[in-house]
């Protein structure tokens, strides 16, 4: 039996170079309001410092990262905090819904719409040639800008409560995401991306 079948089919996104996977409820066995809580409460959030063209500055959101590997971009790097049974649960639904292995996760905790995340690839050399990314949100819906590094091209996906993005194959070789601020009131969103580091 091949431990990572998938027990639920994700809907492809069609788009140029890349591979993207969409489901709209992962299932869990709690309501996402309370992962949302729980998430927020539970986990050991840090505002984080990273290096950008030699100037230092404040990452504009909260960060955890979970799993047996340190982490390392833009000069920072995370020492690991272990998997914590909620983490764990949500990682198996994961892995159920995308076929994948994951041994870690970064959490991004956006506090409100001045919170956000600058365009970037998830290409570091230890998630392989082809990184495989569940991207798992709570909360606020926020868009997910898409842009591709030669054509310039762009999507923008509205990341709703309880839902999955995949990202596999050359998607990060070929687009960069990410999270723009919004002067829209909107709450809290927590986002987790579950990825395998080799
Ligand atoms: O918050 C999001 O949806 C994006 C997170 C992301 O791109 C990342 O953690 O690398
Ligand atoms: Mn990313």
């Amino acid at each position: 039996m091949d431990l990572f079948a998938p027990d639920t089919a994700l809907t492809p996104i069609p788009l140029r170079d890349g591979e993207l996977g969409w489901l709209a409820q992962l299932p869990l066995p709690w309501p996402n309001e309370v992962v949302l809580a729980r998430l927020i409460a539970e986990t050991a959030w840090r505002e984080e410092t990273v290096v950008v063209y030699g100037k230092r500055h404040l990452q504009p959101r909260l960060s955890a990262w979970h799993g047996d590997k340190a982490y390392r971009y833009s000069g920072l790097s995370l020492a690991p905090l272990p998997f914590t049974p909620l983490l764990d649960t949500i990682r198996l639904a994961a892995e159920n819904a995308t076929g994948r292995p994951y041994n870690s996760v970064l959490l991004n905790y956006y506090r409100d719409g001045r919170d956000s995340m600058g365009m970037h690839s998830d290409d570091e050399p230890e998630l392989g040639p082809a990184p495989a990314i569940a991207s798992v949100s709570f909360g606020a819906t926020r868009t997910f800008s898409l842009r591709h590094k030669a054509t310039k091209e762009t999507l923008k996906l509205p990341l709703t409560d309880g839902s999955l993005l995949f990202m596999g194959g050359a998607m990060q070789a070929n687009w960069m995401h990410g999270i723009n601020k919004t002067a829209r009131p909107v709450g809290a969103r927590v986002n987790l991306t579950f990825r395998n580091i080799e």
